[in-house]
């Protein structure tokens, strides 16, 4: 943008998290826009749609600059993908699926990188962001992340200009921002203003001390970029706590991960015995329905459990992880009187 970013108003401050999902919305294969969680570290910048630039430079052979009405002329396309939060970066392991599944519109980022011609020894993209602000006690001047080139090439990362068929409010990230299907929500860097193809990854706290996983591996400190989406799922119906009665019981849930879930297992005994549920095939990185019909024996409490796999065989862990197990308890009331449930009974 040519005004000065100091100059610009924040229309709102600080971190900031709207989560809106009941059962109804979570029953729905697209998620409607305003039941969409949304997530904002540093604000929600105040923008000029008509003196927004997006600028790629770095690794390339000829830098460029684009206006929205530049981008509004190239192909668009759609991609219909789940969104997913990693979660609170300051507590990466614990689980919240924050997440969605939505139809992102725009320009393909391989067309725009086809345009300035990527140079060979290019590995990295790094994003920025137009909000500003101060997260976790530190002033940023812009929100930056970092991507694999050839993640960035894929045909789905898309400089989104719509979502659900709608242009994107500044609370979504417009005018425009960045969507990286498969990889988890903090890496589509809203309120893109610049693209820097490199030959090394960001430094930012964004990239370096916030969305990184330690963890100790053969007595060996490991650190992996918060990049791809494991494996996970949510139980959708019957939802925790439900009291329902003993009859035959379609249990329904989304399930997701960068690449395809082939199998979700259900256990209706909190984990002891476990049983294939049905999968809707995946088209290309939206989420896919897990549906499992189970005729409670008894009247009493279960604990129903769902766990995925994707086609690499990683499956979910059953605690300490942000894609640990999806649990329901649920309350199966004895069936009295028949008349309940099958009025033409006599
Ligand atoms: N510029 C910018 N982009 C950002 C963020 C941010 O704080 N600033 N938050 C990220 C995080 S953590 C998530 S989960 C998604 C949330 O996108 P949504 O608000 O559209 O759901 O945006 C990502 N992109
Ligand atoms: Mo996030």
């Amino acid at each position: 943008m040519k005004s000065s970013k100091s100059n610009q108003p924040m229309k709102f401050s600080g971190f900031g998290l709207i989560q809106n999902q009941d059962k109804d919305s979570l029953s729905r294969k697209i998620t409607r826009e305003a039941d969409l969680f949304k997530v904002w570290h540093l604000g929600i910048p105040g923008i000029n749609n008509r003196e927004w630039m997006l600028s790629i430079n770095g690794m390339v052979d000829k830098p460029n600059q684009f206006s929205l009405e530049d981008l509004k002329a190239f192909p668009q396309t759609s991609v219909m993908a789940f969104h997913e939060c990693a979660g609170n970066p300051l507590y990466p392991k614990v689980p919240q699926r924050r997440v969605g599944n939505v139809v992102w519109k725009g320009v393909r980022l391989a067309d725009l990188f086809s345009m300035v011609g990527v140079k060979e020894e290019a590995c990295f993209v790094i994003s920025k962001g137009f909000d500003q602000g101060i997260y976790n006690q530190k002033y940023y001047a812009e929100y930056e992340k970092d991507l694999p080139l050839t993640k960035a090439l894929n045909p789905n990362v898309l400089i989104a200009l719509e979502i659900n068929d709608e242009p994107l409010t500044v609370d979504r990230g417009g005018p425009v921002r960045l969507v990286v299907p498969g990889y988890y929500g903090t890496n589509s860097t809203k309120w893109l203003t610049h693209l820097i193809v490199s030959d090394t990854r960001s430094k930012s706290d964004f990239t370096t001390k916030y969305y990184v996983d330690r963890e100790v591996v053969d007595g060996q400190p490991k650190e992996s970029p918060v990049w791809a989406v494991s494996p996970n799922s949510m139980i959708v119906h019957p939802q925790n706590g439900q009291l329902v009665k003993q009859e035959v019981l379609d249990i329904f849930g989304w399930t997701w991960a960068e690449n395809p879930i082939v199998s979700v297992e259900v256990s209706t005994d909190g984990g002891e015995n476990w049983q294939e549920a049905i999968v809707e095939a995946r088209k290309n990185v939206e989420w896919q329905k897990f549906s499992f019909r189970w005729l409670p024996k008894s009247a009493g409490e279960y604990l129903i459990i769902a766990r995925a796999f994707d086609s690499l065989g990683n499956c979910q862990p059953l605690t300490s992880r942000r894609n640990q197990v999806s649990r329901a308890m649920i309350f199966v009331q004895n069936s009295l009187d028949e008349k309940d449930i099958h009025p033409n009974i006599d």
